[in-house]
């Protein structure tokens, strides 16, 4: 497969800085060269570099959250950038870089999909749901918001500016790991019928189980599966390299199984690997985790294995 790597240093989403080096730490854990050694053709684009400032007029609401201005920027470029590069053919590998970089990943994603006739489906792995508003965020942190604008929540989308918006319909949603979700997040994500897998769930059912339902229901060419991890999806024991930790979270062979079963089902056309910072990790183990379930992502398995799994063919 041609992997194109595109490494987004923002940090302007989250609530505390130290992401811009994400993109750095997982190239310096070694993730091209794995990739490459799995038989890709990996091409690495480099970060890219902060965009100009441009004349956003958000509404009310929106200009007040943090960064708001920086935000829509960025949106904007990275948008543009995912776009060209899924349009380009090849699996996109966005390396955050906080998690409100989705916004234009996906949007651009999303665009790409309705010119290539193409359904999304997005499976956000994180335990949070990203789905708060300018009206409902109690941090004013736009990386807690980026589902929300992806469903098109009206004071959000003018971020994206003059692109072409393609909302994600909530359905086609599917939320993972889910164990800290806010006051009005909780409401609006039943109100709106976002998928909802929370930790419960996998402790009662398992990762098998769940995940099978899931991608059961996709119908293989004609659907483009995004991917978004956010390293706090993972057990802080496990990942301590991230502003937001949250305890009870995945084992690693949990997280590893997750991404075996995704490589599996042939399903995947866009990943983003978010809110690592490296500035909190504990000598590099968030990032290598990280490397290493990207590389079950894309192939790497303990021993020789039929080319699919047999079910989920
Ligand atoms: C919290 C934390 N729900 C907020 N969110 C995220 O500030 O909106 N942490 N995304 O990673
Ligand atoms: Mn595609
Ligand atoms: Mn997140
Ligand atoms: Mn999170």
């Amino acid at each position: 497969t041609h992997l194109s790597l595109l490494g987004i240093p923002l940090e302007l989403g989250a609530g505390e800085p130290g992401a811009i080096m994400g993109p750095a730490a997982l190239r310096t854990a070694g993730l091209p060269g794995l990739l490459a050694g799995l038989g890709h053709h990996v091409v690495d684009h480099g970060d890219m570099a902060p965009p100009a400032p441009v004349a956003a007029s958000l509404p009310a609401a929106a200009a007040a959250c943090r960064n708001a201005g920086g935000i829509a920027a960025w949106t904007r470029a990275i948008h543009d950038r995912a776009f060209a590069l899924a349009q380009g053919g090849g699996v996109p590998i966005f390396l955050g870089g906080d998690h409100s970089l989705s916004m234009g990943t996906v949007s651009g994603i999303a665009r790409h999909c309705r010119a290539a006739g193409r359904k999304l489906v997005v499976l956000w792995i994180d335990a949070h749901a990203d789905f708060n508003t300018p009206a409902t965020s109690p941090s004013g942190n736009m990386h807690g918001m980026s589902t929300a604008f992806l469903c098109g929540d009206p004071t959000l989308r003018p971020l994206l500016g003059d692109r072409p918006f393609v909302p994600v319909a909530p359905v086609d949603i599917h939320l993972l790991g889910l164990r800290s979700v806010d006051a009005g997040e909780r409401q609006a994500l039943a109100a709106h019928g976002v998928n909802r897998i929370d930790m419960r769930l996998i402790d009662a059912f398992g990762v098998p189980a769940l995940l099978q339902r899931i991608l059961a229901d996709i119908d293989g060419p004609d659907t483009h599966l995004h991917v978004s991890l956010d390293v706090d999806f993972l057990d802080p024991s496990l990942a301590p390299g991230v502003g937001t930790t949250v305890p009870g979270g995945a084992s690693d062979r949990e997280a590893h199984l997750v991404m075996e079963m995704l490589h599996d089902s042939g399903l995947v056309g866009s990943l983003d690997v978010v809110e690592l910072n490296p500035f909190l990790d504990e000598r590099g183990k968030s990032a290598r985790l990280l490397t290493e379930l990207t590389g079950s992502l894309f192939g790497s398995s303990v021993v020789e294995r039929p080319a699919r799994t047999p079910h989920l063919q």
